[in-house]
C-alpha cells in the first residue's frame, strides 16, 4: 500500500524498517473506521482478539498477552544517549552504537510471513502548538487498534508535521518470541528513536506512552523548555462557575486515573461544585503567553488499571469503558462474554476464564487466593466516553494551571496533605517522593522506593538535569508558578487499614488546596511545609469514620519518623545520585539543610 506522506524524511525511515525487518506487507494506517474495522475482523478470525458481548460492551475487544510480559519491564528499559551522565543514575544506559549493533540483527528479518503496519499519530490535539508527531511501525493489530483509541492516529497526524520536517519520533516495534530473556525498550533520545522488542503489551509496546511523551518528552522538553511529566490534569468547577485546573504526579497504580475522574461528595455536588477530567497520565506544559502554566494531555485515551474499578470507586472510568473499548488480561465471564475484575463487584463469575485463559470456578478459584484479573489488567477506553470530559479536552492551547500535587503510598509519615513553601521547595517535594510498590512494573510489589515526580521510570535523562530544569522552568514562571502540594491517600492504622477513605472524598483535599491558591484559607507552618488546621477540612457527611483523633493521626507531622525520612532524603541524594553521576543542583541540598535545622528547633 501506498505511503500516505509525501514527507521524504518518514518514507525514506519507513523504507528502512521495511529493509530491515522484511514484512511480507505494509500497511499504512489512515485512520478510517472501514480500515480499523476490518482490522478488529481480521484479528478476531485469528483468534488475538476476542470480541466481547455486543450488547452490553459495543465495540469492545478481548486481548490476552503472554503471562511473561504483563507489566513495563523496567530492568529492560534503556535510555541510550552518547554518553552514560546524560542517562544518569536512574536509567539504565548502553552506548547507542552498541545498542543498535546488538538489536539490529534481532529485527533482521523478524516480519518475515508477518504485516507491518505503518502508524502515523499525533501525541496532543491536532494544530496544538504543544502537539508532536510520531510514527510507529508494528507487526501487532492489538497495538494499531490501542494506538487508535491512545492517540490521534490516521492521514491527520502528517498535517502538523507538514511535507518537509523531520521533527518526528520514529518508532520500531516486533512482537518477535514474547522471549523475556531478550526484551528490550530503548529509547534514543538524540535520534528521536524508540526500539521495542519481544513484548505484547502496554506501556512496552504503545510506544506514543510512556517512551515517546515521557522519555523522549522529557528529553525534548529540557531542550525546548517545557515539560512532560506524568502527571493527570483536572478541573475543578466551583459554584460560581469558574474553574480551577490541577495537574498531580503519583506513582504507576496509585491512584491518577480516579483522581482526575473523582465523583465529589454530596455536600460539595448539592453546593455545584464538579470535577472535569482533563488527562489521567501524562501532562504536557508550557509557558503561554501571559506567563501562566498551560497543560495539555497528550493522550486520547486511557489505558487504565482495571482492578478497583467499580460503580463506586469510579463509576466514571466504567462508563468510559463500556464501548469501544479493549480490555487487557482481565477475566472473562463466559456466561454473558462480558468482562470482570476484582472488586467490580461481590459477584465473581462462576463460569469464568481468568486472565492466563484457563476455564475455573470464579469463586472457588478465588478462595485459592488466586485473582482471576492480573492485578495490572487494563482497560483501554476512548476519552470521548467519558462522562466527565472537560469541555478543553481538545483545546490546542492547553488548560491555565494552578496547582501542582505529588503523592505516593506511604503507610506512614507522610500526612494526608501539605503545601510546599515555595517553588523551590516543592521541587524538592518532587524529589522526595517515595512509594510502596505496586503490579505496575514488574517486580516486587509494597517495597517502599523513591521515585522522584513520579518519573522514576521515565526521565529520559540525567535526573539531577531534570531537577535543574524544574528549577529553571519555576524562574521563569515567577509569580505565576503554580504552588506545590503534596498528598497521601495511604496512610494506614495499627492494623494496615487506610484511615482516610479516599476517591472521591479526595475532593474534600482538593478543596482546600484551591482555597490556599486563592488566599482564602490560613495554614499552620511546620518544618516540612504549609499544614491545614484541621478544621479546614470540610468532612460533612464522614464525621463518624474520620474522627478527630483520625485527623489528628493524618495531619501528624511525626519528628522522629521526619528526622529519618531527612536523613533517608541526604543518603539518597548522595549514594544513589551524586556518587552516581547525579547532578544534584545546590538549591536541593539547601532544602535538606534547611528542613533538618527546622525539625531540630
Ligand atoms: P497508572 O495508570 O499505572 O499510571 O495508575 P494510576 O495512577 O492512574 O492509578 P489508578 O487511579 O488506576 O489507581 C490504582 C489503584 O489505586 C486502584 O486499585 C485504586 O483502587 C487505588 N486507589 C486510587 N485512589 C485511591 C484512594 O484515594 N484511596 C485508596 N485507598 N486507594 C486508591
Ligand atoms: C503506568 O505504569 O504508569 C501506566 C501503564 O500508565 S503503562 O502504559 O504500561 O506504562
Ligand atoms: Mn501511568
Amino acid at each position: 500500500m501506498a505511503t500516505l506522506t509525501k514527507n521524504p524524511n518518514v518514507n525514506k525511515w519507513v523504507d528502512e524498517m521495511i529493509a530491515l525487518t522484511k514484512p511480507d506487507k505494509v500497511v499504512w494506517i489512515d485512520g478510517s473506521d472501514e480500515q480499523l474495522e476490518a482490522l478488529r475482523d481480521e484479528a478476531v478470525s485469528t483468534g488475538e482478539m476476542i470480541r466481547l458481548n455486543q450488547e452490553k460492551l459495543p465495540g469492545c475487544l478481548y486481548h490476552r498477552t503472554n503471562p511473561n510480559d504483563v507489566a513495563r519491564v523496567e530492568d529492560r528499559t534503556f535510555i541510550c544517549t552518547r554518553t552514560k551522565e546524560d542517562a544518569g543514575p536512574t536509567n539504565n544506559w548502553m552506548d547507542p552504537k552498541e545498542m543498535y549493533a546488538m538489536l539490529t540483527p534481532m529485527y533482521d528479518g523478524v516480519m518475515k510471513g508477518r504485516t507491518m503496519y505503518v502508524i502515523p499519530y499525533s501525541m496532543g490535539p491536532i494544530g496544538s502548538p504543544l502537539a508532536k508527531v510520531g510514527v510507529e511501525v508494528t507487526d501487532s493489530i492489538y497495538v494499531v487498534l490501542n494506538m487508535d483509541i491512545m492517540t490521534r492516529v490516521g492521514v491527520k497526524a502528517f498535517e502538523n508535521l507538514g511535507d518537509t520536517s523531520d521533527d518526528f519520533v520514529r518508532g520500531l516495534h516486533a512482537r518477535a518470541d514474547i522471549d523475556p530473556e531478550k526484551r528490550y525498550i530503548v529509547q534514543f533520545p538524540e535520534d528521536n528513536t524508540i526500539w521495542s522488542i519481544n513484548s505484547g503489551y502496554g506501556g512496552n509496546v504503545l510506544l506514543g506512552k510512556k517512551c515517546f511523551a515521557l522519555r523522549i518528552a522529557s528529553f525534548q522538553g529540557k531542550n525546548e523548555g517545557w515539560m512532560a511529566e506524568h502527571m493527570l490534569i483536572l478541573g475543578v468547577e466551583k459554584p460560581d462557575g469558574e474553574i480551577k485546573y490541577i495537574t498531580a504526579a503519583f506513582p504507576s497504580a496509585c491512584g491518577k486515573t480516579n483522581l482526575a475522574m473523582l465523583i465529589p461528595p454530596k455536600c460539595y455536588t448539592e453546593a455545584g461544585y464538579k470535577v472535569w477530567t482533563v488527562g489521567d497520565d501524562i501532562a504536557w506544559l508550557k509557558q503561554g503567553d501571559d506567563g501562566k502554566l498551560y497543560a495539555i494531555n497528550p493522550e486520547n485515551g486511557f489505558f487504565g488499571v482495571a482492578p478497583g474499578t467499580n460503580e463506586k470507586s469510579n463509576p466514571n472510568a466504567l462508563h468510559t469503558a463500556m464501548k469501544n473499548s479493549i480490555f487487557t488480561n482481565v477475566a472473562i465471564d463466559n456466561s454473558q462474554n462480558t468482562v470482570w475484575w476484582e472488586k467490580l463487584d461481590k459477584n465473581p463469575p462462576v463460569d469464568a476464564t481468568e486472565w492466563k485463559g484457563a476455564k475455573v470456578n470464579g469463586p472457588e478459584y478465588i478462595a485459592q487466593c488466586n485473582t482471576l484479573a492480573h492485578p495490572n489488567s487494563r482497560f483501554t477506553a476512548p476519552a470521548e466516553n467519558c462522562p466527565c470530559i472537560s469541555k478543553e479536552f481538545n483545546n490546542p492551547q492547553g488548560v491555565p494551571i494552578s496547582a501542582m500535587i505529588f503523592g505516593g503510598r506511604r503507610a506512614s509519615t507522610t500526612p494526608l496533605v501539605y503545601q510546599s513553601l515555595d517553588w523551590v521547595h516543592g521541587t524538592y517535594v518532587g524529589s522526595a517522593v517515595s512509594s510502596e510498590t505496586t503490579a505496575a512494573a514488574a517486580g516486587a510489589v509494597g517495597v517502599l522506593r523513591h521515585d522522584p515526580m513520579a518519573m522514576k521510570p521515565f526521565i529520559g535523562y540525567n535526573v539531577g538535569d531534570y531537577w535543574q530544569h524544574w528549577l529553571d522552568m519555576g524562574k521563569k514562571l515567577g509569580d505565576n508558578a503554580p504552588k506545590i502540594f503534596n498528598v497521601n491517600w495511604f496512610k494506614q492504622d495499627e492494623n494496615g487499614n487506610f484511615i482516610w477513605p479516599g476517591f472521591g472524598d479526595n475532593m474534600r483535599v482538593l478543596d482546600w488546596i484551591i482555597k490556599r491558591c486563592e488566599g482564602k484559607v490560613d495554614a499552620v507552618e511546620t518544618a516540612i511545609g504549609y499544614l491545614p488546621k484541621p478544621e479546614d477540612i470540610n468532612l460533612t457527611g464522614i464525621e463518624d469514620e474520620v474522627t478527630p483523633e483520625i485527623m489528628d493521626k493524618l495531619l501528624k507531622v511525626d519528628k522522629d519518623l521526619w528526622t529519618k525520612e531527612i536523613a533517608e532524603m541526604r543518603r539518597y541524594y548522595k549514594e544513589d545520585i551524586a556518587d552516581k553521576g547525579g547532578r544534584i543542583p545546590k538549591e536541593l541540598w539547601e532544602q535538606l539543610d534547611r528542613i533538618e535545622a527546622n525539625l531540630n528547633k
